[in-house]
């Protein structure tokens, strides 16, 4: 189904929007089954860390039942919505916060950060922005304490501000540091749940204290035209967003 104005209005005010059971269960269970198998027989432990900064299973990354999720789903509709025309969506990041009763220590907390532009050695070249991330819930997370993302609804302005007025590329902070200080709402939710959620909403992820893994599954959509203007993307939160020109306030200056 269409993103009603009312969910559009929201992901204007709060930076995201959260569709419950969107995605079939059926597509759920294949990507689910195929995550699983690949922790079984191939995840290797002392990689953890290499995970945790870029994507779980990255052999599995293009696979055509893992990519479906997004695009068999419905989820490229809406994102298409937001973003207008998009870039091929070609890889796919699974995220699997591991119990700490079961890797004590290995996946300390990320600190609140947007994708993409906290290398400090930054040139404009090696901006890794994007439009708009993606999200599609591969377990039950129902305690916040169980490794949930954590955002920041709103956070996108905030963000464009700082980039604007005090932000420069090699900057090391990742985010101000009121920003910094907040700890962001968990996302619960259950297998198929989806989030749109936009670049500039800052996010954390907390320990798992919990015995069950937490798994989700990330699509990161740029706008066609989003890489020749990653910097003015980044000071202003609709650039890449046409499909909301009529709800958002007046265009933010630069
Ligand atoms: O684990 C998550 O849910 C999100 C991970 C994240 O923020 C990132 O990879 O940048």
């Amino acid at each position: 189904m269409a993103l009603t104005t009312a969910e559009k209005s929201d992901f204007v005010r709060h930076g995201l929007v959260i569709r419950r059971g969107a995605v079939a269960s059926g597509l759920v269970a294949r990507a689910r089954a195929l995550v699983d198998d690949w922790c079984r027989k191939s995840m290797d432990p002392s990689l953890i860390n290499s995970y945790t900064q870029r994507s779980f299973a990255p052999e599995l990354g293009s696979h055509p039942d893992l990519l479906g999720l997004f695009a068999h789903s419905g989820a490229a509709t809406l994102a298409s919505e937001l973003v207008g025309e998009f870039e091929p969506v070609s890889t796919i990041q699974i995220q699997i916060r591991i119990p700490e009763s079961q890797l004590p220590n290995a996946q300390p907390e990320k600190a609140m950060h947007v994708d993409g532009v906290a290398c400090p050695h930054l040139d404009p070249d090696e901006l890794r922005t994007f439009s708009l991330l993606v999200g599609v819930v591969l377990s039950d997370i129902t305690d916040p304490d169980g490794g949930a993302l954590r955002y920041q609804p709103g956070g996108h302005l905030t963000m464009s501000e700082w980039f604007r007025d005090q932000w420069f590329l090699g900057i090391t902070d990742q985010v101000p540091p009121e920003v910094d200080g907040r700890t962001g709402t968990p996302f619960l939710g259950a297998p198929g749940d989806v989030l749109l959620m936009h670049h500039l909403v800052p996010h954390a992820v907390g320990r798992n204290r919990t015995q069950e893994p937490r798994v989700m599954a990330y699509f990161r959509v740029s706008n066609v035209s989003h890489a020749d203007r990653r910097l003015q993307a980044l000071q202003d939160p609709w650039l890449d967003y046409p499909g909301l020109a009529d709800l958002y306030p007046a265009k933010a200056p630069l």
